[in-house]
C-alpha cells in the first residue's frame, strides 16, 4: 500500500439544499432529524438496527443484535428468517399482491411485468425445479444470465431452500466463468441461450458449455430460451427452463434458515491474481439493504424505482432486487444497453414507465454528455424526482448536467458510495435531508462510523487526503472471502489496525463531507504531492471539449511522477497540438502547475470494465512503455487497449 499524504486540490463550492416540498414528504426531513438519528445510532448501534430488523418477518427472533470477534461479526445471532419470504410473501397478505413487483424491459422492445403475486408463482416453481434436480441447502449454484425476469426469479428461488447463489456478469469469458463456479464448487449454473445487447445476441450457453465442462462439481446446468440462438443441450446435464417449469408444483413453502446463513458468493477483481468470493448472509444483509433503500432513495409505494446496473454486480443484487422488494417497490429493469437503438434510450424508458427514481454510474452519465443535450430534451422527464449514482467519484462537470438535463434542477442527486463488501450504501445523502455538494457522497448513513486516517490510524485534519475507513462493524458487511478467512483478514483488517479498510483514498471536509479520491492505487506522487487522478480528470472534463479523461502517473527523473492524461473528445472536435496546449494551460488554471499534465494522448475510447470503470492500471502499462500488459480479463472491449498500444507516441 503506498505511504499517504495524499494532497487534495479541488475544491468545489456550490451547495444545493434539499428542495423543501422534497423535505416535507420525504422519510427523513431535515439535517437536524439526520442529525438526530446519527446521533442516536452512534450511541447505540445496536438498538438503532435492532428496530430496523424489527420491521421485517422473521420466523424466529433473534437472541443477541451482534457478536463480534474482530474481524468476524454475526449479526442477529440465534433469528431465523427467509429473503424470499420477506421480498415476496409478506407482501401477499396486504394490497401489494397485485401491485407489479418487476415491470422489465428488453431490449429488442419486449416487455414483461411481474407482480408480486405472479413473482411468488414463478419462484415457487423454480425453488422446486431445483429441488428436483438435487440442489440442496448450502449448495452453490452459479447463474450466468442476461437481464431477463428469470435472473432475479433465480435468485428468489435459491434463496427460498437455502441455496447459495453466485452470479457471474453475462459479459465475463467462459475463463472467468469457469474460474469463479471452480471457485464456489457450484453444483448447477443457470443460463440463456444468449441475450441481447447493442442490437446483437451476446452467446452464453457456449461459455457454459466450455466452463462446465472444465468444472467437475458441475452436475446440472438449466438454459433459459431467449434469443433463439442454435445451442447444444448435453443429454442428462443440461434442461431448458421451460420444460422443467411446466410440470413444477407452485408450492414451496420459504424456508427458515439462520440469520448468518449464506446468501451469496459475488466475487469481486482484487489487485492481484484470483478474484475475491465476497460472502454476504442473510439477516444483516436484508436489513441494510432494505433500510437504505427505504431512505437514500426515499422510496414510497406510488414510486417506479429504476437501477440501470446489471444484476450481475453487486448494485443490481441489493438495489434492483433485495432492497426493493424488501420494501415491496416496483422495480424497473432494463435488459439492454443505453445507446441503443438510439442514445435516448434511458430518457425514452423514463418517459414510457413515468419512472420517478432513477439510479445510474457516473460512466454513463459522461458517456450520454457526449452525446449532446437533444438526446434527453426529446422526452418528456418530468415524472422524475430523485436521481442516484454510484460506482465512482462523479466529476462536478458530470453532476451539473444530470443535475440541469435530467432533473431540470428540481431533483435531488444522491452520489452514493459503497463496495461488493459492504454490501449496502454507506455513506450518501438522504434526499430530503442533506445538502448535497457535486462529487462529494456526504455523509455516512446512520450508524456507520466512517473516518479518514493516516496510515498509522491517526484521523487526519478537515480537508487532508487519507484512507477512508469504517471503525464499527454494520450489518451488511462481509462475512469472510469463501474459503480464505486469511485473506479476509489481512486485506480488509489489517491495513491498518482495528478498523476496516476500504482501499479508498479520501478527504472530509470542514462540514464533515467526505470526498472520496478513488482507490489508493490511483493515487499519483507528483513532486512529493500525492495527487489524486480523479481531481486532475475532473479539470479536464470541465473543459468544454473533453468528453471523459483519464490520469495516470509515469516515472519521471525529477517530479518523481508525470501526469500522463488519455482524453476523449467531444463529437466535433479534433484532437490538434493546439489543444492539447490550451487542456495543459486550463488544468494548470483550474487546479495549479502541479496537476498540469505533462502529456496529453488523445483516445476514441478508454479502456473500461464490464462494470464501466476505467482501468488506470492497463494506462499505467502504456504511460510507461510497457510491452506485455496486467491482466485484462475484467477488460470489456480489448481492440480500445490494442489501439492504445498502436498509436504510442
Ligand atoms: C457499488 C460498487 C467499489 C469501489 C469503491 C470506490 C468506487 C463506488 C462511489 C465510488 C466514489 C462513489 N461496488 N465507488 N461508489 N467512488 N464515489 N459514489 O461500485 O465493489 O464494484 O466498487 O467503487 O472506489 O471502493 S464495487
Amino acid at each position: 500500500m503506498p505511504e499517504v499524504d495524499i494532497t487534495s486540490i479541488l475544491k468545489e463550492s456550490r451547495v444545493f439544499n434539499p428542495p423543501k416540498k422534497f423535505s416535507e414528504s420525504s422519510h427523513i426531513k431535515s439535517f437536524d432529524e439526520y442529525e438526530q438519528i446519527y446521533k442516536e445510532a452512534e450511541i447505540d448501534p445496536e438498538a438503532f438496527w435492532a428496530k430496523i430488523a424489527g420491521e421485517l418477518h422473521w420466523f424466529k427472533k433473534w437472541d443477541k443484535v451482534l457478536e463480534w470477534n474482530p474481524p468476524f461479526a454475526k449479526w442477529f445471532v440465534g433469528g431465523e428468517l427467509n429473503i424470499s419470504y420477506n421480498c415476496i410473501d409478506r407482501h401477499l397478505t396486504t394490497w401489494r399482491k397485485n401491485k407489479a413487483a418487476i415491470i422489465w424491459e428488453g431490449e429488442p422492445g419486449d416487455s414483461r411485468t411481474l407482480t408480486y403475486q405472479d413473482l411468488h408463482r414463478e419462484v415457487s416453481k423454480f425453488a422446486n425445479v431445483l429441488k428436483s434436480i438435487g440442489v440442496n441447502k448450502g449448495d452453490r449454484v452459479a447463474i450466468y444470465m442476461p437481464m431477463i425476469p428469470e435472473l432475479p426469479i433465480a435468485m428468489l428461488g435459491c434463496a427460498r431452500i437455502g441455496a447459495i447463489h453466485s452470479v457471474v456478469f453475462g459479459g465475463f469469458s467462459a475463463e472467468a466463468l469457469k474460474d469463479r463456479v471452480y471457485d464456489a464448487q457450484a453444483k448447477v449454473i443457470i443460463t440463456a441461450d444468449g441475450g441481447f445487447r447493442k442490437g446483437e445476441v451476446v452467446p452464453l450457453k457456449e461459455k457454459v458449455d466450455e466452463a462446465a465442462d472444465k468444472s467437475p462439481s458441475v452436475e446440472k446446468v438449466i438454459a433459459v430460451k431467449r434469443t433463439g440462438n442454435q445451442v447444444q443441450m448435453k443429454d442428462g446435464r443440461d434442461y431448458w427452463w421451460h420444460d422443467l417449469m411446466k410440470d413444477a408444483s407452485d408450492k414451496c413453502e420459504a424456508i427458515p434458515l439462520d440469520s448468518e446463513h449464506p446468501l451469496f458468493i459475488l466475487y469481486t477483481s482484487g489487485t492481484t491474481g484470483k478474484p475475491k468470493g465476497v460472502v454476504h448472509t442473510t439477516g444483516g444483509y436484508l436489513t441494510g439493504v432494505y433500510i437504505t433503500t427505504k431512505w437514500v432513495f426515499d422510496l414510497k409505494d406510488e414510486d417506479t424505482y429504476w437501477c440501470t446496473a446489471d444484476i450481475g454486480w453487486v448494485t443490481g443484487h441489493s438495489y434492483i432486487l433485495y432492497g426493493p422488494l424488501a420494501n415491496g417497490a416496483t422495480s424497473l429493469m432494463y435488459e439492454g444497453g443505453p445507446m441503443y437503438p438510439q442514445p435516448d434510450r434511458f430518457w425514452e424508458i423514463v418517459d414510457r414507465y413515468k419512472v420517478n427514481i432513477f439510479y445510474t454510474a457516473p460512466t454513463a452519465i459522461r458517456a450520454l454528455t457526449k452525446h449532446g443535450e437533444q438526446w434527453p430534451l426529446k422526452h418528456d422527464l418530468s415524472s422524475l424526482r430523485l436521481l442516484g449514482t454510484v460506482g465512482e467519484p462523479i466529476n462536478p462537470e458530470a453532476w451539473i448536467w444530470y443535475h440541469k438535463l435530467i432533473g431540470k434542477e428540481r431533483c435531488p442527486i444522491v452520489d452514493t458510495w459503497w463496495q461488493t463488501e459492504t454490501g449496502m450504501i454507506l455513506i450518501t445523502p438522504l434526499p430530503g435531508a442533506i445538502p448535497t455538494k457535486p462529487g462529494s457522497a456526504t455523509r455516512p448513513f446512520p450508524g456507520i462510523i466512517a473516518d479518514v486516517v493516516s496510515r498509522e490510524g491517526k484521523s487526519e485534519a478537515p480537508n487532508k487526503g487519507g484512507y477512508l475507513v469504517i471503525k464499527k462493524p454494520w450489518p451488511a458487511m462481509l462475512r469472510t472471502i469463501y474459503g480464505d478467512d486469511e485473506r479476509y483478514k489481512k486485506q480488509y483488517w489489517e491495513e491498518i489496525k482495528g478498523v476496516y479498510f476500504t482501499g479508498d483514498g479520501a478527504r472530509r471536509d470542514e462540514d464533515g463531507y467526505f470526498w472520496i479520491m478513488g482507490r489508493v492505487d490511483d493515487v499519483m506522487n507528483v513532486a512529493g504531492h500525492r495527487l489524486s487522478t480523479m481531481e486532475i480528470e475532473s479539470a479536464l472534463v470541465s473543459h468544454f471539449t473533453v468528453a471523459e479523461a483519464a490520469v495516470v502517473g509515469r516515472p519521471d527523473e525529477i517530479k518523481g511522477q508525470a501526469v500522463v492524461a488519455f482524453v476523449t473528445l467531444e463529437l466535433g472536435n479534433n484532437p490538434t497540438d493546439e489543444l492539447k496546449k490550451e487542456l495543459k494551460e486550463h488544468v494548470s488554471k483550474e487546479i495549479g502547475p502541479i496537476a498540469k499534465p505533462d502529456d496529453i494522448r488523445f483516445t476514441e475510447a478508454l479502456p473500461k470494465t464490464r462494470s464501466g470503470k476505467i482501468m488506470r492500471r492497463l494506462l499505467r502499462d502504456i504511460a510507461y512503455g510497457r510491452e506485455k500488459m496486467g491482466d485484462t480479463t475484467t477488460l470489456e472491449d480489448y481492440s480500445v487497449l490494442a489501439k492504445l498500444m498502436e498509436d504510442k507516441e
